[in-house]
């Protein structure tokens, strides 16, 4: 088994009893005034003092958290299962807890708020950094609104943070589940996909059996942990497949599509594109159904071992795409892996 079916098949449904279901519950009235009580100036500059912490990849306290948590439902309970996004805007994959790759993503794509971004979800998990990472990118939603769009992906659930890291690195980093907690509380709320000009649909794993048209998706109740099946599992989950028609997925969750159901499903609903994520591939982006779909991937060297490229998709003005490669950033101390082929296979 290669090490990309390897670390695909390893991302799957854990169907073991969970470990961390009982938490002790963080109560809000123990706090101080929360920061939506504030005047906007004292957001701002709250907002930004965690931001510039948070770009030196140091933690919030947990009250900093329960705060911006706090805040962030406001605004995303707001979002819709749909939520609309105009161009030009630069669409995102799976970043995974490297918080490094993030700061080069954003040098790559352009500082937000001046670039427009797209995140289609897996913020936690795997890599190091998932607390400073999915603080950063929350803190920037509630500062830049108009200006960044987050998408929950399958990882931004109770179950898979348990299994795959952010809950231990919750546990290590403070002392106890409470973020964790707040955190997973707050990934109910994300929405679940996004319509770029009525043309572009991005989300993060892929179609469902139980979905033809993008309305059904509106009437979806999104505010709930991932259920273990349908519409909403699968929109988390699946992946398109070279085979036709839907197909049993390894995952354990979700199903495979072909090229057949994304030709109808484009058609029905008058898309140029879907957008999706949740896949290693080795370039960073990887079209299939003849550029019907599109995977799309941002953690470079993802896992710190698997060698690839990440990319990101600009999308302009007249919906010209242009996707952005990168390699890892540099981390003085951690190891790295050359994607290089030795010489002795030359
Ligand atoms: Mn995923």
């Amino acid at each position: 088994m290669d090490i990309d079916t390897d670390i695909q098949m390893e991302d799957a449904i854990d169907t073991s009893p969970s470990t961390a279901t009982s938490t002790t519950s963080t109560k809000l009235t123990s706090l101080p005034p929360t920061l939506s009580q504030t005047s906007p100036t004292t957001q701002i500059n709250t907002l930004d003092g965690w931001i510039e912490q948070l770009s030196q990849c140091k933690p919030l306290s947990e009250s900093s958290i329960k705060q911006l948590c706090n805040m962030a439902i406001d605004t995303f309970k707001d979002e819709q299962n749909v939520q609309p996004v105009q161009v030009p805007v630069t669409i995102c994959g799976d970043i995974h807890g490297q918080f490094h790759d993030l700061m080069e993503l954003f040098k790559i794509g352009g500082p937000c708020p001046d670039t427009n971004y797209l995140f289609m979800g897996d913020y936690v998990d795997r890599g190091y950094y998932s607390v400073e990472t999915v603080s950063y990118l929350v803190c920037m939603k509630i500062r830049y609104p108009k200006r960044i769009t987050i998408l929950r992906g399958n990882h931004e659930s109770r179950q898979i943070t348990q299994v795959y890291g952010f809950y231990d690195e919750c546990f290590r980093k403070y002392g106890s589940a409470n973020v964790w907690k707040i955190f997973t509380d707050l990934f109910d709320y994300f929405p679940i996909t996004a319509l770029v000009d009525n043309s572009i649909f991005c989300l993060h794993g892929g179609l469902s059996p139980m979905i033809e048209s993008i309305d059904q998706v509106r009437e979806l109740n999104r505010i709930q942990e991932v259920p273990h099946e349908g519409p909403m599992c699968d929109l988390l989950w699946s992946d398109p497949d070279d085979r036709g028609g839907w197909g049993i997925s390894p995952r354990g969750a979700g199903f495979t599509f072909g090229q057949d159901i994304s030709e109808q499903f484009n058609h029905t609903n008058g898309l140029s594109l879907i957008a999706r994520a949740h896949q290693l591939v080795m370039e960073g982006y990887s079209w299939s159904h003849q550029d019907l779909v599109v995977t799309i991937f941002s953690a470079p060297n993802y896992c710190y071992r698997c060698g690839n490229q990440a990319a990101i998709m600009e999308v302009n003005e007249n919906h010209n795409r242009d996707f952005l490669q990168y390699d890892p950033s540099i981390r003085p101390g951690e190891p790295t892996v050359t994607r290089k082929t030795p010489d002795y296979f030359l």
